[in-house]
């Protein structure tokens, strides 16, 4: 097949999840198209059945802000009919969702029917999407798609709840990639970042509002005041990053805390980790927890969104209410202090990472783009 597909470039989860699948996609003899206004971050290595093409948008003096949507929409006519797409993929609905419909009205009155699937990650339907500024074109772009999956039961609900959508969605989870996240040998960086055997607590995101660092930090104090040798390692930055630091000066734990930044190979600290801390506020299924687990990472998470869907209670690791961090330190603690315990989860943490194995998940979206091809011609004819 000839897939287009559509992201955002940056660290974000919802990049990631699409230029996975579009890597895997190729390596089953498919052809990539990907559209973005950079190139994406996970696509390091060329493959020469993934061709990027950047979205361009000329400025000029009037606009002070440039119509990105309508650039896109534009740069998808141009693939559809030069590099005749089969179909169309969009991640993330804002604005991707609504550049594929116009672009595919332009391609129907030239005789030419290509079928959109959006794929709903996340703020577009909990937080950016349903803010009124939004909501109608939002609600009218994913309800005119040819296909739509959602990445967790909890977000196909929050989608029909608060959107008046027809549609059927499918719910096809995230996934991943069980080589590349699994625990190894990392003994050297082990003895840098816990030089004296202390237990390693990990936290890997994009350090915005939703994620919670602060809480992360809260929780870790909280370890560390029941007696636990503990250091905090944090992956990634953003918006919160000054805020994480001020909070390790005025808690007094800078020493036990390390600033990594955006650290590609992740898994190779997970590798070490002895405890992944996921307090997020709004999570619509959390890519990172499932790259901990599959690493034999036990997880302490918020039980909002999809979190439980991937973390399972007392079997991967606990989650607790979004507010009680004395319940995050606690089991915190227990993980941290009880071999056998920690053994268990870490365990049941991979078991249960192989069900959301990339070659399983990717499968399904081969079914889904096949089953709306067939729907749509049908309608189309
Ligand atoms: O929705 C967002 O805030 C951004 C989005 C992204 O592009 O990173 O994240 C969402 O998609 C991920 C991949 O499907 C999920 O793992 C994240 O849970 C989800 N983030 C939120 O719901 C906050």
């Amino acid at each position: 097949m000839n897939i287009g597909i559509v992201c955002y470039p940056t660290f974000g989860g919802s990049g990631v999840v699409a230029t996975e699948l579009a890597k895997i996609l190729a390596k089953k003899g498919h052809n990539l198209h990907i559209l973005s206004y950079a190139r994406p971050a996970r696509l390091e290595d060329f493959d020469t059945r993934i061709l990027y093409h950047e979205v361009s948008i000329n400025s000029y003096p009037l606009f002070e802000y440039p119509p990105y949507a309508l650039a896109l929409a534009s740069q998808m006519v141009n693939l559809i009919e030069y590099e005749q797409l089969d179909l169309m993929h969009v991640h993330y609905a804002l604005p991707h969702a609504t550049s594929a419909y116009l672009a595919k009205q332009i391609m129907a009155e030239r005789g030419i029917h290509v079928p959109i699937v959006t794929t709903l990650h996340g703020t577009d339907i909990t937080l950016v999407g349903k803010d009124p500024s939004y909501k109608h074109v939002v609600e009218f772009s994913i309800d005119k798609s040819d296909g739509v999956t959602a990445v967790s039961e909890y977000l196909k609900k929050e989608t029909y709840e608060n959107f008046d959508i027809k549609q059927n969605i499918e719910v096809i989870p995230n996934f991943i990639d069980l080589d590349r996240f699994q625990a190894t040998d990392q003994t050297d960086l082990k003895l840098k970042l816990a030089p004296n055997g202390e237990k390693l607590v990990v936290h890997v995101s994009n350090f915005r509002k939703v994620k919670r660092v602060p809480a992360v930090i809260q929780v870790f104090a909280k370890t560390l005041e029941h007696g636990i040798a503990a250091k905090l390692v944090l992956v990634g930055d953003g918006p919160d990053r000054q805020v994480a630091e001020q909070q390790c000066r005025s808690l007094g734990i800078c020493k036990h805390v390390h600033f990594m930044g955006k650290w590609e190979k992740v898994e190779e600290i997970l590798s070490i980790a002895d405890l992944f801390l996921i307090p997020s506020g709004s999570e619509t299924f959390g890519l990172a927890a499932l790259e901990a687990m599959s690493c034999s990472v036990p997880v302490v998470s918020s039980d909002i969104g999809g979190l439980p869907e991937v973390n399972i209670h007392g079997e991967t690791g606990y989650a607790c209410e979004l507010d009680d961090l004395d319940c995050m330190a606690k089991y915190a603690v227990n993980i941290l202090s009880d071999a056998e315990l920690h053994a268990k989860l870490s365990e049941n943490a991979r078991k249960r990472a192989e069900l959301f194995n990339q070659e399983e998940i990717v499968r399904k979206y081969e079914q889904f783009y096949e089953q709306v091809m067939t729907q749509s011609s049908v309608k189309s004819s």
